[in-house]
C-alpha cells in the first residue's frame, strides 16, 4: 500500500511560531513520527511538502496510478484553492484531510474547506496525532475495500 502525504505553504515553519495553536514540535518532527507509523504499519509512504499551489496540483497529478491513498494539509490553501480541489477529484485517489489546529473554532476564512469537498474523512484539532489517525484510516478504508 502506497500513502502520499502532502502539505501545504509554511507547515515546513512548524515549530518556528504560533505554539499556542501549531504545538512546538517541528517539520522534522511530524515527518519522522509519519515514518515510524508507517514503519510500524508496513505500508510505503512518501512526503511532499511546498509553499506553492501549482507544485501541489503536480505531485497530486503524479500520484495518479501509484499511490492508494492521499493525506492532505493544504494549510492556507484549504481556504483558496479550487485547483486543488479539482486535481483530487481528477485522481480520484482516496483522500483524507488533516488540521494541526481545530480550524473550526477559529477565524471565519477558515470555515471553508475547498479541499476537503474531495476527501472522505476530515481530522482538525489533534495536533500531528491527527496525521497518525488519517493514514490508519486510510489503510482500513483501503484494505476493506479490496476484500
Ligand atoms: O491547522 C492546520 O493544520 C492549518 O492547515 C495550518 C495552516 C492554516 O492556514 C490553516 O487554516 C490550518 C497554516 C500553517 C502555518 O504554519 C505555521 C508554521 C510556523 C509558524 C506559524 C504558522
Amino acid at each position: 500500500m502506497r500513502i502520499l502525504v502532502i502539505n501545504g505553504p509554511n507547515l515546513n515553519l512548524l515549530g518556528l511560531r504560533e505554539p499556542d495553536i501549531y504545538g512546538s514540535q517541528d517539520y522534522a518532527a511530524l515527518c519522522g513520527l509519519l515514518r515510524r507509523t508507517a514503519q510500524q504499519d508496513g505500508i510505503e509512504l512518501s512526503i511532499f511538502q511546498s509553499n506553492h499551489e501549482g507544485d501541489i496540483v503536480d505531485e497530486i497529478q503524479k500520484a495518479y496510478g501509484v499511490c492508494d491513498g492521499i493525506v492532505i494539509n493544504p494549510a492556507a490553501y484549504t481556504h483558496t484553492s479550487v485547483a486543488i480541489l479539482d486535481a483530487l477529484k481528477a485522481v480520484a485517489i482516496p483522500a483524507v484531510e488533516v488540521h494541526i489546529s481545530d480550524v473550526s473554532s477559529r477565524e471565519p476564512f477558515r470555515q471553508i474547506s475547498y479541499a476537503g469537498m474531495a476527501c472522505i474523512k476530515t481530522y482538525a484539532g489533534l495536533g500531528f496525532d491527527g496525521y497518525v489517525q488519517a493514514v490508519r484510516y486510510l489503510e482500513k478504508y483501503l484494505n476493506e475495500k479490496k476484500n
